[in-house]
């Protein structure tokens, strides 16, 4: 079975209309766009004056804007709730547990390969920990399962008790019978000396945060009386490659019509994730303790680079610069986890486009390679022109397919449901342009506070390949440890910074808009779309977007952190920061990038469907308050209401009423969040006494 999954998320469902400044053009008149800046020169000067005694303050007098640490300015830091799973796209987050469904026999096998989301049910009984390939590095076969300290809605357990650990994500098998198996038509019991053994890799923090030292990662039996012991555990700690265990299953208390085993990470609540990563579990009798029992080469990474220079660029633009925007290509990483032996490997590639008409095929026969043991390895596949497809949000879709020669027990031996020998996966001409690929890591934003109070901006580059009418921006917000919420920041758009080390006089900012919040979209891939007032009409050339903000803070914008640049381990270039009155380039050690999207295209083009453009304007009363909070405005009937705590955990939801009960929220300043069915949007605040 393949498994699709588009590597841009659809569009959210809910978007944000922001009324904005539009400094520059009146959408009716699309005026060139190079003679109206001329008029448009900032009053830089004095944030420069400014800067510059701030500078004489801080650093040596001969010192320029270099001397600030970079590590002062561009500050990353891991997530704090996992949107993902917070609202997961193929399976209803109501169901949480799951029941027991059949008895499994042995082997056991699961790699994670072929699901996303939450864990398979036929396999397991709970829903805690999500699966991804994002998050582990070099995993053994593509897909992990990651635990963290998220519960399966996303959100930190506990959060208000950071002094007490508590077990978090639980990983449960179904039922496995260990009691007997088939012989033929005898059934024959297992015996101590059977040597049945579990196996499994664990990675420490991957791409995600570290796990603590005071955090572990333990493994429980269920015995026959029905309860779980503990019989393995290690401790958190730095970061480590993907790592194999193996724990014998050898006591006659186990033998049982319906073993069940169960990881669970034991962590202090602290809203830091602490990730662990798990892969490869099997179980089978007569197993030898070590690595060399495994027979399998696996699928374990793959990139798409289909455009150079970015994740994503409409496909109107790269038709106009096809030969400039030509993809580098695609990265296959695989894995012969044969202990001792090569394997020779064929290697196959099918590309279609949406109407599921082959474009391109390299069959596997074709295409053969001599993977060596134990070790991983890369297969680049040329980048290809994609200038024959018909629409205006094109799709293409990628096959990969590895047919090892010998000494792969997957997908026979291991249950052919679980075959990491076939990956899919799609790409989307979406209108925009962008460098990340739809998923956060971690997070971003500028750290200066010990620069005292003052502004900060941050800016990305695009190089626009054709003249086309900006529409707004996406950008990515997470959720921060710090509450953020009514911190002042404004979204900008540049024709032109300043050169690098140079006083920012030179700046030529074409619109502005300001966001007294965040918005915390609870959409699928987590982007708050923001549309301009107006068409901001682009001739082709540099543009930069980002933000400024007037006190240091940190603006937790997500942080693309597995999807390289540009098809390699080469930093986005494209990335500056701002807080001395001049411009400088980010630190070479971002490897990733923030998520900011450049929307173009026909309004048409983002047809949310059921959106309003217009937010609502939600009133409560009375503010503070002790026992029911009344909620007036233009709102939808039957409209869905949320009520998060500062740190945006949901403390309370449901159908909206005229008076909602608010007894039972603890003192503190909460967010109202409004959803009508049409999809509009409404957010106030209010503090419960
Ligand atoms: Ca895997
Ligand atoms: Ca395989
Ligand atoms: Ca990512």
């Amino acid at each position: 079975m393949n498994i699709s999954h588009n590597l841009y998320n659809k569009f959210n469902k809910y978007s944000l209309r922001i009324n904005g400044f539009f400094y520059v053009l009146k959408s009716a008149q699309q005026k060139s766009l190079e003679a109206v800046m001329m008029k448009l020169r900032l009053n830089w000067v004095k944030v420069a004056l400014f800067s510059v005694f701030l500078l004489l303050l801080i650093s040596p007098p001969s010192a320029k804007a270099q001397s600030i640490p970079h590590a002062s300015g561009i500050k990353l830091f891991p997530l704090t709730r996992n949107p993902l799973v917070t609202n997961p796209p193929k399976f209803n987050p109501l169901i949480v547990q799951r029941s027991i469904t059949d008895t499994l026999a042995l082997p056991f096998f699961e790699d994670f390969s072929q699901e996303l989301g939450y864990p398979r049910g036929t396999r397991f009984t709970d829903k805690q920990v999500w699966i991804n390939n994002n998050f582990g590095i070099k995993p053994p076969s593509y897909g992990v399962a990651t635990f963290d300290h998220l519960d399966a809605y996303g959100n930190p357990y506990d959060p208000l008790n950071k002094m007490v650990s508590v077990f978090a994500d639980s990983l449960t098998s179904q039922p496995i019978n260990l009691q007997y198996y088939w012989s033929g038509a005898n059934t024959i019991n297992y015996k101590p000396t059977d040597s049945i053994y579990i196996s499994f890799f664990v990675q420490l923090q991957g791409l995600g945060d570290i796990p603590d030292t005071e955090d572990s990662l333990l493994l429980y039996f269920k015995n026959r009386n029905g309860v779980f012991e503990r019989v393995w555990g290690i401790k958190g700690g730095k970061q480590t490659p993907f790592i194999q265990y193996f724990v014998a299953i050898d006591q006659y208390d186990y033998f049982i019509p319906d073993f069940q085993f169960r990881f669970v990470n034991f962590t202090k609540a602290s809203g830091n994730l602490n990730h662990w990563h798990l892969d490869y579990i099997r179980i089978d009798k007569n197993r030898t303790v070590n690595y060399t029992d495994i027979q399998d080469v696996a699928i374990s990474t793959l990139n798409l680079y289909p455009i150079k220079n970015f994740s994503n660029v409409p496909y109107k633009h790269y038709l106009y610069n096809k030969s400039t925007l030509k993809g580098r290509g695609y990265l296959l990483g695989m894995n012969n986890l044969n202990a001792n032996t090569a394997v020779q490997t064929r290697i196959g590639l099918t590309i279609k486009n949406q109407y599921n008409q082959q474009l391109y095929n390299i069959p596997p026969f074709t295409n053969v390679r001599n993977l060596a043991a134990n070790r991983d390895s890369i297969e680049k596949f040329d980048g290809l022109l994609f200038d024959t497809l018909s629409g205006p949000t094109p799709k293409l879709s990628f096959d990969f397919e590895i047919q090892p020669q010998g000494n792969d027990e997957t997908p026979t031996q291991f249950n052919s449901t679980t075959n990491n020998n076939k990956i899919s996966m799609e790409h989307t001409f979406m209108p925009w342009y962008s460098y990340d690929d739809g998923s956060a890591e971690g997070g971003f934003g500028l750290d200066y506070e010990n620069l005292g109070n003052i502004k900060g901006q941050f800016a990305m580059e695009f190089d626009v390949q054709h003249p086309d009418s900006l529409r707004g921006l996406a950008i990515y917000f997470n959720q921060s440890l710090n509450d953020v919420s009514g911190r002042n920041f404004r979204l900008r758009v540049w024709r032109a910074l300043s050169p690098i080390g140079a006083p920012d006089k030179q700046d030529l900012l074409i619109y502005e808009f300001p966001i007294d919040r965040p918005i915390y979209t609870d959409s699928i891939n987590h982007f708050s779309f923001i549309f301009f007032d107006s068409v901001l009409y682009l001739p082709k050339g540099k543009y930069y977007a980002g933000w400024q903000q007037s006190v240091p803070f940190i603006l937790n914008v997500g942080y693309d952190n597995n999807y390289r640049y540009n098809y390699g381990n080469n930093p986005n270039p494209h990335l500056f920061y701002n807080l001395l009155g001049s411009w400088e380039r980010s630190d070479p050690s971002i490897m990733g990038t923030p998520m900011i999207r450049m929307l173009f295209g026909e309004r048409i083009d983002y047809s949310f469907g059921t959106v309003r453009l217009e937010s609502l304007s939600v009133k409560t009363y009375p503010n503070p308050c002790t026992h029911w909070l009344a909620v007036s405005g233009w709102i939808p009937e039957h409209s869905h209401y949320e009520i998060r705590d500062v740190r945006g955990v949901k403390m309370q939801e449901g159908v909206l009423q005229d008076k909602l009960d608010v007894v039972n929220l603890p003192s503190g300043n909460y967010q109202l969040i409004i959803r009508g069915k049409d999809g509009s949007y409404g957010i106030t605040r209010f503090i419960k006494l």
